[in-house]
């Protein structure tokens, strides 16, 4: 199925995140995760969200309006990265903080975790601090194209064990194309209400 996906609002301050009722579901992880290459595969346009190999690239929550479906995917900036000030830091976590807690139409988080990297700390903040607010959480495996199936299989486990209790994460790559399909079918499970 062709989407199409539009840049329907970018937010720099708290200020400027209106709650709304719209059905949404966001991208979170650390810096350089992979969470705009995510957006630019499922929406097959290679520029649509900026991209970096230098952590740090979205400094803004992007909000995308995808079609059919009628949700919005949210691209939030990353966590976790260290070179940035503290002062930068605090209003980026608060802002991440205030989106995930002051809106009424967030249906899951999709929590993107890099298959190569252990679970770190941050990625286990967050996913504690999503399961305390009773956010659902879409866990996806990023960069699967860099280890081979005995590799991805094992880290799938692992999140799995972490997050207990949720579906096992998708493994995903923007080089292969793996996981897209899994990854559609799991959004617009979340977001479409099914009555
Ligand atoms: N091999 C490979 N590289 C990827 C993949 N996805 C992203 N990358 C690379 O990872 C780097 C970071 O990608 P971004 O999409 O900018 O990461 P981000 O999570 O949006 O980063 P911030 O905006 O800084 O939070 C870029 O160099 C991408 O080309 C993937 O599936 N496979
Ligand atoms: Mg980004």
């Amino acid at each position: 199925m062709n989407r199409s996906f539009e840049l329907v609002k970018t937010a720099y301050e708290l200020s400027q995140l209106l709650p709304t009722a719209e059905p949404q579901v966001a991208l979170a992880g650390r810096s350089n995760v992979g969470k705009s290459s995510l957006i630019n595969c499922l929406a097959g346009r290679k520029a649509l969200a900026k991209i970096s190999s230098t952590p740090g690239k979205t400094q803004s929550v992007n909000f995308y309006q995808i079609n059919p479906g009628g949700y919005t995917l949210v691209d939030l900036p990353g966590y976790g990265y260290a070179r940035r000030s503290q002062a930068e830091r605090a209003k980026w976590g608060q802002l991440i903080e205030q989106f995930l807690t002051l809106s009424p139409g967030l249906k899951a988080v999709a929590v993107l975790i890099d298959v190569r990297v252990p679970p770190q700390k941050s990625d286990l903040e967050m996913v504690s601090w999503l399961r305390h607010a009773n956010i659902r959480i879409l866990p996806v495996l990023t960069k699967c194209d860099k280890m081979n199936q005995r590799e991805q299989s094992a880290r799938q486990r692992e999140w799995r064990d972490l997050i207990g209790g949720a579906a096992t994460p998708i493994c995903f790559s923007c080089v292969t194309g793996q996981g897209k399909d899994a990854l559609w079918s799991a959004l617009d499970s979340l977001a479409i209400p099914t009555d």
